[in-house]
């Protein structure tokens, strides 16, 4: 048996080396890896619906990953075993902090039936991977029926994990009033399920009346699934106050999406935009190790078209600017 069918079967038997091996192998970027990591993804079974991605979203502090703990330790009590892709945003401004998720995530970091990684955020806004998708293929197929995102909610990297997740949430801190400004409009309009965490202490009283801000901003927006209203709950993921009434609104929206055929819709959109991106992502590397190549692509065209010369290196520039933008 060759090398990647000996990961792959020691992946769906669960095996967490492996696991972890396979993550790295599909995040690493040598091109010497990328045939192994093609390999691997192309042999993996196909993803059955009874899984469920969530994406966890909200300002750095909001407590997304003292959230995870709490709600984590709910979803294996359900008969679930759990993945985390603890993508950590604030490592890349406090040059470590995975340490600090780890401590937050003392429990599950315990647990039998949770895997946690902490994927680098090397110069990815937020954190999430080229591979990151690809990283949810593979703990689904060791088992894992429940993955969560965790992802600072900002640009680029919110669209990307929006594009990889069945239900998207949102965390906020109490005070909602400023937070309708600015930024933040732009991740409520996403959310799924808007949650406005820290609701203990002084901060209750806070908390209560931010939901209802927040409830009243929602009735004016249309919801990204029809027929869904997004529910808006204030919780404390420190004191795990309110907990069970999230987990209970993610499992009545996956059965609304479920019973609409909507799930299975986003997943195959996803699947096919995720595909056409793997594609210029190669393309693009392919350029960058091979800078000779595209000199000599513009060469061949300087002799025929000076147009479409144009046309080419605009084309290129687009590429670039949309992939660092
Ligand atoms: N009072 C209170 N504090 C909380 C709660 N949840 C989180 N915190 C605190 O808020 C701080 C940040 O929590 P994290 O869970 O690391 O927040 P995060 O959103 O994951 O942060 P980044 O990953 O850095 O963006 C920590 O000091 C937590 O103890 C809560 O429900 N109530
Ligand atoms: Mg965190």
């Amino acid at each position: 048996m060759n090398s990647t069918g000996e990961l792959l079967s020691q992946v769906i038997k669960g095996d967490r080396k492996s696991i972890a091996k396979a993550i790295t192998l599909v995040e690493s970027k040598k091109p010497q890896d990328r045939a192994l990591a093609d390999d691997l993804l192309n042999a993996l079974p196909e993803p059955g619906e009874n899984t469920l991605r969530i994406g966890i979203s909200g300002p750095p502090g909001v407590g997304k990953s003292t959230f995870i703990e709490a709600i984590g330790q709910k979803i294996i009590e359900d008969n679930n075993r759990l993945a985390i892709l603890a993508v950590d945003p604030s490592s890349t401004i406090t040059g470590g902090s995975i340490l600090g998720d780890k401590t937050r995530m003392d429990i599950l970091s315990k647990s039998d039936e949770t895997f946690i990684r902490p994927s680098p955020s090397s110069g990815n806004l937020g954190g999430v991977g080229h591979a990151t998708k690809d990283s949810v293929q593979i703990l689904e197929s060791a088992g894992f029926s429940v993955i969560l995102i965790e992802t600072l909610g900002v640009g680029q990297a919110e669209t990307e994990v929006l594009e990889m997740t069945d239900i998207y949430l949102v965390l906020l801190s109490p005070g909602g009033g400023d937070e309708l400004q600015g930024i933040k409009r732009g991740i409520i309009e996403l959310a799924d399920i808007l949650i406005v965490n820290k609701a203990d202490g002084n901060l209750e009283a806070t908390a209560k009346s931010t939901v209802l801000d927040y409830k009243n901003a929602m009735k004016l927006q249309k919801p990204r699934h029809e027929n869904w209203s997004v529910p808006v709950l204030s919780i404390s993921a420190l004191k795990s106050k309110g907990i069970d009434e999230v987990w209970e609104e993610i499992l009545n929206l996956k059965n609304h999406l479920h019973s609409n055929n909507i799930f299975i819709k986003n997943r195959s959109s996803q699947d096919e935009k995720w595909q056409k991106k793997k594609k210029k992502n190669l393309i693009i590397s392919m350029m960058e190790s091979e800078d000779e190549i595209l000199e000599k692509i513009e060469k061949k065209i300087i002799e025929s078209d000076k147009q479409l010369l144009k046309k080419f290196t605009d084309w290129i520039k687009s590429i670039f600017k949309s992939r660092n933008s």
